[in-house]
C-alpha cells in the first residue's frame, strides 16, 4: 500500500493520475492547503519543504517528496510510463516541467490570477513565460503525438498544469497541438479518477 499526501492541484494531480494510471492501490490523504495543514509538525516530518506531494510506500518504508521524484521512483518501480529506450528524452521534458512550467505557471497564478492589479510588470512577465512555454508545447506536440514515442511520465508531469490553462490566461485554441494533447489525455479514465482523489472535486476544465 502507498499512502499518497495530496492536495487538488497540479503537483499532487500528477501522482494520483500516476497512480491510477499504475492500477496500484493508494491511500490518498488530504493535506489541506488554505488551512495550513502543510505545516503541521507530522506532515514537516515528511516534507521538509511542507509542500505536498509526499508519497510513503508502506511495502518498503519509502517516503519520497518532489512529484518529480516520485514519478521516477513509480515509474522504475513499476517498470511502467518510462521505456529504457526513450529514457533522456522522457526524463529531460519531466526535468522542463519541473524547472520550468510548474514554477513560471505557478508564479503566473499568483499574479493573474490571485493578485490581479498589485504588479502590472510581473503580470506581463509570467504572461510571456506562460506564451514562451507553450509555444514550445506546441512545437513539440506539433512533431509527435506524445512528449515522448508513447504516453510517459513526462505527459503525466506536464498534462496537469496545462489543465490549468484559464488560470494562466492562455487560450488552447491558439495551440491546436497542444489541444488536441490536452483533449485526447483528459478523456482517460485514469486521468478523469486520478484528477479527483482528494479535497473538493472539480469538472476537468475544456477548452
Ligand atoms: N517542486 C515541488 C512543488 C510542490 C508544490 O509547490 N506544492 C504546492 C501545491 S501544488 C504546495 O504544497 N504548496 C503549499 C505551500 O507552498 O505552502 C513538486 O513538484 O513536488
Amino acid at each position: 500500500m502507498i499512502d499518497l499526501y495530496s492536495s487538488p492541484t497540479p503537483n499532487g494531480r500528477k501522482i494520483s493520475i500516476m497512480l491510477e494510471e499504475l492500477g496500484v492501490e493508494y491511500n490518498p490523504i488530504f493535506i489541506n492547503l488554505e488551512q495550513k495543514e502543510q505545516f503541521s509538525e507530522d506532515f514537516s516530518k515528511i516534507s521538509p519543504s511542507n509542500k505536498i506531494p509526499v508519497i510513503v510506500d508502506k511495502n518498503n518504508n519509502q517516503t519520497i517528496f518532489e512529484s518529480g521524484a516520485i514519478l521516477l521512483y513509480l515509474a522504475k518501480k513499476y517498470k511502467k510510463f518510462l521505456d529504457d529506450d526513450y529514457y533522456w528524452e522522457i526524463v529531460q521534458w519531466v526535468f522542463f516541467q519541473m524547472a520550468y512550467v510548474g514554477p513560471m505557471l505557478g508564479q503566473a497564478h499568483q499574479y493573474l490570477y490571485y493578485n490581479p492589479g498589485k504588479s502590472k510588470f510581473a503580470e506581463e512577465k509570467t504572461k510571456g513565460y506562460a506564451t514562451h512555454i507553450y509555444e514550445i508545447l506546441d512545437k513539440k506536440l506539433s512533431e509527435q503525438e506524445y512528449f515522448s514515442n508513447e504516453y510517459s511520465i513526462a505527459d503525466i508531469a506536464i498534462w496537469p498544469w496545462t489543465a490549468r490553462f484559464e488560470r494562466h490566461q492562455i487560450d488552447l485554441n491558439n495551440y491546436p497541438n497542444v489541444r488536441r494533447w490536452y483533449l485526447q489525455i483528459s478523456k482517460r479514465p485514469a486521468v478523469v479518477k486520478g484528477y479527483n482523489v482528494v479535497g473538493d472535486f472539480f469538472d476537468i476544465p475544456k477548452p
